[in-house]
């Protein structure tokens, strides 16, 4: 039998059963009007982020119209450090891996790329990468897979992937994979749907998914798939933790790129999210009953978008490896590795 799961039970009297569109919409615009500006209800060190949030959610749900792009564009240059090339979640904050990511990423959704200094960001990547092909996420020296992920994103959204040594930096992602089929922060750290998510996505880009031979790749499916919990029907992003709304895109995500993402019960999974949705206020939280976020509105969403229940005129297809709407990544002409 295992280790019993924890779960949650779900008071279906009570929870949305529908999906709750405009309420969504009017709570992530409501980050962005409130003042006047986009920096309410977002906290200031990972504005840039909530930003590209509550763009992507937006875009999704056909409702971009909604946000002053303008003012969007504006706030990004404001947060551009000309020094490094990189970009801060705020002005006057230190630049990072990850919000150099969202401020691409937004760039690129709202087609304008050609505001990047691109030999700029090209040097701020490249000077991250270490001796073992990992990446620091800022000049402070942390070393996660997230940042090899955020470097390798940037670079292929810029087009410009070969100013890094790439067999080292794929040489560093295999060191993570653990004999579960899973992968960590770094090498020997415990398996994580979030770093699995990175570390497929990042062998996706670079076109690399041929280093899991098959039975890794099974039991990596085996893994995300045990994260479904039968009560709920939501998924945790370990053994022996709750559901989470967040962990629908980054399991079902790493499925998709698998190809194993009908492994997952979606009938069960969808419940879930549209339960965790809040019926006054809008949004998703990460389970029901609890406060909404942009974070797990956009998460949702994009979970409900992988699983394919909803017409295309009602949540638009989402990238499972960029996390951002596919018409965009077609329109670049960007390719990537799906299994
Ligand atoms: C949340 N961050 O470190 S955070 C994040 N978490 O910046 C954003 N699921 O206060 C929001 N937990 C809410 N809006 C939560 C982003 C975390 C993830 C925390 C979380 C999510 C369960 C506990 C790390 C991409 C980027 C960043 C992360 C993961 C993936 C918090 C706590 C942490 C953070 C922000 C707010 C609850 C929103
Ligand atoms: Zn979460």
């Amino acid at each position: 039998m295992g280790t019993p799961q924890r779960d949650i039970t779900i008071d279906t009297s009570k929870v949305p059963k529908d999906l709750l569109i405009e309420k969504h919409c009017a709570f992530l615009t409501g980050y962005g009007h409130s003042h006047n500006t986009y920096e309410y209800g977002t906290t200031d060190y990972l504005r840039m982020s909530g930003i590209y949030w509550l763009c992507t959610c937006l875009d999704l749900l056909h409702s971009l119209k909604l946000i002053d792009q303008e003012y969007i564009i504006d706030y990004i240059q404001k947060c551009y450090d000309k020094n490094s090339g990189g970009y801060s979640p705020c002005p006057n904050h230190d630049p990072h891996l990850l919000y150099t990511l969202s401020a691409v990423q937004i760039l690129v959704q709202l087609n304008r790329i050609d505001l990047i200094d691109k030999q700029n960001l090209c040097s701020y990547i490249k000077q991250l990468q270490q001796d073992d092909g990992s990446f620091m996420g800022d000049q402070w020296g942390e070393i996660d897979t997230r940042f090899s992920f955020c470097a390798i994103a940037c670079l292929k959204l810029i087009d410009s992937l070969d100013v890094i040594d790439i067999d080292r930096a794929t040489n560093f992602i295999m060191n993570c994979l653990n004999f579960d089929g899973g992968f960590g922060c770094i090498p020997g750290a415990e398996s994580h749907a979030g770093q699995i998510y990175c570390c497929l996505g990042f062998l996706s880009l670079v076109q690399r998914l041929d280093n899991l031979d098959l039975s890794t790749r099974n039991m990596l499916g085996w893994w995300l798939c045990e994260r479904q919990l039968d009560k709920s029907g939501g998924l945790n992003g370990r053994p022996e933790k709750l559901p989470d709304v967040c962990y629908s895109w980054w399991v079902l995500a790493s499925l998709k790129i698998l190809g194993k993402i009908q492994w997952i019960n979606s009938e069960k999974l969808s419940k879930f999210i549209l339960a965790s949705q809040d019926d006054e206020t809008g949004g998703c939280a990460d389970r029901p009953g609890n406060i909404p976020d942009p974070f797990h509105t956009l998460f949702g969403i994009t979970g409900l978008s992988l699983l394919n229940i909803y017409d295309e005129n009602i949540i638009k297809k989402v990238n499972p490896v960029l996390c951002m709407p596919e018409y965009i990544i077609q329109k670049m002409g960007i390719k990537m590795q799906l299994l």
